[in-house]
């Protein structure tokens, strides 16, 4: 048949929005079924996103943890953060670190603070993975309800290549992990063992979300993070442990409490999976490490 285009009048094409003309991104998933955006590069304009939160005045929480030998990553991270993380807005680092004293000193751009929170550490690396949940939900009550309106809460051994900005921000979202955005649900790494609250059966799931890279409303998180500290209290109550801690949790958050936006894996790459051509930029990289001498120390 007749390419419906070429019967178009002027007046019909020039009806595209401007992003559509610039380019529309049509080799990547762009909205999930429930019609939460998708954020990839080249979806949204930065600068019109930029006024309307200075606008409201967005005051950010970045949360992270540096816990035992994990401090040695802080330079980095707060470095590139400086440089790329929602540049021009209020941004409070909120770092909990059992090791106060190796906190690196960094000089902050207007509007940026650093708060150190003293937290206790735990011997196994899984448990200090997934107790973040259970600080974070304390503190959010406690604290970041009345010092910010969103937080981002991310791993420590990652840095930023380039801009995380306001376009993240939603009140509830996730991220697509770098290794499972191409893959079938099927073939997501969801625990399957049914002792586990943290079951997902074969039939469900939308999206593999990363551990590292989460956030929303204070309030939100509040939830997310209630949720899943308690859903790992009773697996330890019945001796069992979800096979990706915290992460398998958060996926079980997530197919019930869908996100209402969902960021595209620039936000949580690894070099590991190369360089497809769908990943235009690579916002926020993981620093490759070794487990073994890094963990459990
Ligand atoms: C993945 C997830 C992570 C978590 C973990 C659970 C990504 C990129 N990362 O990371 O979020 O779900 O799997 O298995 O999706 N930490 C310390 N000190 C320690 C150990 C951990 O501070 O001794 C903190 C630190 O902030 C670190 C985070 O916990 O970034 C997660 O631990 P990891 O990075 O060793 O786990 P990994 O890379 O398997």
């Amino acid at each position: 048949g007749r390419g419906a285009s070429d019967s178009l009048p002027e007046r019909a094409t020039s009806c595209r929005s401007a992003t559509e003309r610039r380019g529309r991104r049509t080799d990547v998933l762009m909205m999930t079924p429930w019609l939460a955006p998708i954020v990839w590069d080249g979806s949204f304009n930065i600068n019109i996103l930029n006024a309307q939160f200075h606008q409201r005045h967005v005051r950010i929480g970045l949360t992270v943890f540096a816990i035992k030998k994990y401090t040695v990553f802080m330079k980095t991270f707060m470095e590139t953060a400086e440089k790329f993380f929602m540049a021009g807005h209020k941004v409070n680092y909120y770092v909990f670190t059992d090791r106060v004293k190796e906190m690196p000193n960094i000089t902050l751009a207007d509007g940026r603070q650093l708060v150190v929170l003293e937290v206790p550490s735990y011997k196994r690396w899984q448990d200090v993975s997934m107790r973040r949940m259970e600080m974070i939900r304390d503190h959010s009550s406690k604290r970041f309800i009345n010092e910010v309106d969103y937080l981002v809460c991310v791993d420590v051994d990652i840095k930023f290549t380039d801009e995380v900005g306001v376009e993240i921000l939603s009140d509830v979202f996730g991220t697509l992990h770098p290794g499972f955005f191409g893959a079938s649900h099927v073939q997501f790494t969801y625990e399957r063992r049914k002792a586990s609250v943290a079951y997902i059966s074969p039939d469900d799931g939308d999206f593999y979300y990363a551990g590292g890279f989460f956030g929303g409303t204070v309030e939100e998180v509040y939830k997310l993070t209630n949720f899943c500290h308690s859903e790992m209290m009773t697996d330890k109550g019945n001796n069992i442990e979800a096979i990706w801690h915290d992460e398998s949790y958060l996926n079980k958050y997530f197919l019930y409490h869908k996100p209402t936006k969902v960021l595209s894996p620039e936000y949580i790459w690894n070099n590991y999976y190369g360089h497809p051509g769908v990943i235009r930029k690579i916002r926020f990289l993981g620093i490759p490490k070794n487990d073994t001498a890094i963990r459990n120390k």
